[in-house]
């Protein structure tokens, strides 16, 4: 690998709303960065694979009726739960792409009228990304691709609110990529960005906190 011993690697989130293409998008950087030499996993949340993961799970097919805040806080104690080893592999040198996070925590949320605060406040003290990418994409077009499956939230209505809290919540730190590309041009456009920051990791810039 090209890693130094004392080089960490980086926490790089893709967000956006239903249908935008970060799923494929994350699929493709993964190999672009094993194939230059760097230690990588593409992790996603919610991770159903875990006990609250099947929770989530079973909420979002409708197998499940939750209150609205309970729902909200398994979401976060499942990123919570896989915390200690998220720490564990960015010390170890392993990048980690993350299919959502924090961010759809809080936009998914607020989207349902719960106040944006109450929303973050257990997130506090999760990693911060050191890389968001959010694929922008008007819930419109998001909708004319089809394959909104039959899950919680997958709806217009309820995208176009999702979507207001995503600009409530996006920084200047944050980088905006036009969805509406072509999958070639969005995978371009990523991978500059992406092998920037991971070289910018290497390099020593320290892990940080939720919400900085
Ligand atoms: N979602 C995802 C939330 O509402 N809160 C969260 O914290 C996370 C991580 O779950 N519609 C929502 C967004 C999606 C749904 O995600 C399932 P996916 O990426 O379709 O598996």
């Amino acid at each position: 690998g090209v890693n130094n011993n004392d080089s960490r690697g980086a926490l790089i989130v893709l967000e956006g709303l239903d249908r935008c293409g970060k799923t494929s998008q994350s699929s493709r950087l993964f190999p672009y960065l094993e194939g230059l030499g760097h230690s990588v996993e593409l992790w996603r949340f919610p991770d159903r694979s875990t006990s609250v993961g099947k929770m989530i799970s079973a909420y979002l097919s409708n197998q499940s009726q939750l209150d609205d805040h309970t729902i909200h806080l398994l979401f976060s104690a499942n990123r919570w739960e896989k915390r200690s080893m998220m720490e564990t592999k960015l010390k170890a040198g392993t990048t980690l792409i993350v299919d959502r996070y924090s961010y759809s925590g809080v936009a998914f949320s607020s989207a349902k009228g719960i106040d944006v605060e109450w929303c973050k406040a257990p997130e506090i003290g999760l990693l911060a990304p050191d890389l968001v990418l959010y694929l922008d994409i008007p819930p419109e077009k998001a909708a004319e691709r089809g394959g909104y499956g039959s899950e919680r939230y997958e709806h217009l209505d309820f995208q176009r609110k999702v979507a207001q809290y995503y600009q409530i919540l996006r920084d200047s730190s944050w980088k905006i990529i036009d969805a509406c590309q072509s999958i070639e041009e969005v995978e371009k456009q990523l991978r500059e960005i992406v092998l920037d920051h991971v070289i910018t990791c290497h390099k020593g810039k320290p892990l940080s906190l939720l919400w900085s």
